[in-house]
């Protein structure tokens, strides 16, 4: 048995977004998203589920806030719906909208939690796709726009911000493997979006010191691990190349100015062409005040000629797995945090997202997760490790607080620390969420 402990100043939370909880789609002048588009695509999400009314968290934030403060946590990461403030992407700001937000934010200060905002998880008004959506360069300037009026609207109230959540996966998950919105399968493309995304990101967070907002602003990448199969150079390079795809692709240009070369060979070599203009590698690589990070999964993986974008396949070692089929690989989780510190340094960082899929269903009103707690332990450990290996943890974030929308699989695959009944709306705190309050409060636990 060992006790895990943490430093007193530790910050602890929970994270949700705008489309997996809010519902109220279409009201007080929401308009739609990419993501109400692409529900409606027959085939797209399972069961044909969408975000209309989710967990109905617009209307019911005040429970939703009483849950989080009788949970303990000091910081809770939400996303703005973009759609709801400026409802065609640009231009005419909806008041109702910002009033939902200023609601929303008030009464999380009035119980003492920190509001931690992410500007961009998803959402995009879908009359910005209407005009190319991330491929077009006019979205960069869009997103600046909404950005700015967020941090003056905001000032004072938030004081964590995020410009955008998983870049990885609104680039090439959502526009070359087509999983989600707008669902394209262009590499080219994607190659653009991921790039005009840190544009924008740099952009904001160039706005966000123009404008000298009392706060701390960073991004959150998304991140695996693959451990090479053997020693073999190919192997150990074709897992460079996947972790490369999330790390480097995404923090190259933030850290250090330019793009990881091996990558932009590879990904010549398939063609792609990299369209940056002048400025732009300045504009991206602005100062952070610190980095989000969400890690799930890593596996084991090694070279297989013609296998993927990568010439990579994983294999199936036999590690365990959550109910969406994803291994637990909690040592993926503490390697690649200190392989991100020994490439960019102490970095200030916060897990912005971090949790398990497990569907338990109450029973007799109570949910016994127990394996979502064995998960929580395991990668609570491994951050505790990294931690004293010399990473620069500053928080951890649970992903969720909340069953939600869980994207493609619709709602069939719950990632929360309370159940919700989505029938009923009703919320049950599983077992998961009393072993998290209880290690918030005691400040370590016992593995
Ligand atoms: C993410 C997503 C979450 C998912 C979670 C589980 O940022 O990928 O932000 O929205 O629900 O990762 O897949």
């Amino acid at each position: 048995m060992a006790i895990i402990e943490f430093p007193k100043d530790m910050k602890w939370g929970a994270a949700t977004a705008s489309y997996q909880i809010e519902g109220a789609a279409f009201e007080d002048g929401r308009e739609a998203s990419i993501w109400d588009t692409f529900c409606r695509i027959p085939g797209k999400v399972r069961d044909g589920d969408n975000g209309d009314i989710a967990c109905d968290s617009y209307h019911r934030y005040e429970e939703d806030i009483k849950i989080m403060k009788e949970l303990g946590i000091d910081t809770y990461r939400f996303s703005v719906a973009w759609p709801r403030i400026f409802p065609k992407g640009r231009g005419q700001v909806n008041q109702a909208g910002v009033d939902f937000y200023h609601r929303f934010v008030d009464a999380l200060l009035e119980n003492g939690i920190e509001p931690m905002c992410t500007l961009y998880h998803w959402d995009l008004p879908q009359a910005l796709q209407d005009e190319g959506g991330w491929g077009n360069r006019s979205t960069i300037d869009a997103f600046v726009e909404y950005s700015e009026f967020m941090f003056k609207e905001f000032s004072g109230k938030i004081k964590n911000w995020i410009t955008l959540n998983e870049p990885w996966c609104v680039s090439f998950l959502s526009n070359f493997i087509g999983e989600h919105a707008p669902g394209f399968k262009d590499l080219q493309l994607a190659t653009d979006v991921s790039h005009h995304l840190l544009v924008a990101h740099g952009r904001s967070v160039k706005a966000f010191r123009a404008l000298g907002v009392d706060g701390q602003i960073g991004y959150a990448p998304n991140v695996t691990w693959k451990e090479p199969f053997s020693d073999k150079q190919e192997d150990i390079d074709a897992c460079k190349r996947e972790v490369a795809w999330f790390v480097e692709w995404f923090m190259d240009p933030v850290f250090k100015g330019s793009y990881p070369q091996f990558m932009v060979d590879w990904f010549a070599d398939k063609g792609v062409k990299m369209n940056i203009q002048d400025g732009d590698l300045e504009d991206i690589s602005q100062p952070i005040d610190f980095m989000g990070i969400n890690y799930y999964t890593g596996n084991v993986a090694r070279y297989k000629e013609d296998n993927g974008l990568f010439s990579s396949e994983d294999l199936d070692m036999n590690y365990d797995r959550t109910d969406i089929g994803w291994p637990i690989y909690p040592e993926g989780f503490y390697k690649v945090l200190c392989y991100i510190t020994e490439l960019y340094g102490e970095v200030p960082i916060y897990i912005t997202e971090n949790g398990s899929c497990y569907n338990d269903e109450p029973v007799d009103g109570r949910v016994k997760d127990d394996r979502r707690i064995s998960y929580l332990k395991l990668h609570l450990a491994a951050l505790k490790r990294s931690m004293d290996s010399g990473v620069n943890i500053k928080g951890y974030l649970t992903w969720s607080l909340l069953d939600n929308f869980e994207w493609a699989f619709g709602y069939s695959m719950r990632f929360g620390i309370v159940h919700v009944n989505y029938r009923t709306l009703e919320r049950t705190p599983k077992d998961s969420y009393y072993w998290y309050k209880q290690t918030l409060a005691n400040g370590f636990y016992e593995l």
